[in-house]
């Protein structure tokens, strides 16, 4: 993120959700309250496997085209995420 108070992503449909398309994570970043449940939608054509930085927090399996994985977060913290097929795409969720 270059700007501070970047705009919020329009393509985000609803609460807690992550869009992946374009091999992106939309958004990037999202805070949430302790014990709010995070879903993510893999709307691209491919493959994508979500790996939290700290290993064994997050791991969604491999995610094909279409596929959903949520996962519940009881901890406060900030977790950071990648692709694990595209190194590139990082993410951060903070629980508070
Ligand atoms: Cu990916």
């Amino acid at each position: 993120m270059s700007t501070p108070d970047a705009a919020p992503d329009v393509a985000a449909a609803t609460a807690n959700e992550i869009l992946i398309e374009n091999r992106d994570f939309a958004p990037t970043e999202l805070t949430i309250p302790v014990g709010a449940t995070v879903r993510w939608v893999n709307n691209d054509d491919t493959q994508h496997r979500i790996l939290s930085v700290d290993e064994g927090v997050v791991d969604s399996g491999t995610l094909p085209p279409g596929a959903v994985f949520e996962q519940r977060f009881d901890t406060p913290g900030v977790i950071e995420y990648y692709c694990d097929i595209y190194n590139f795409m990082k993410g951060t969720i903070t629980v508070e």
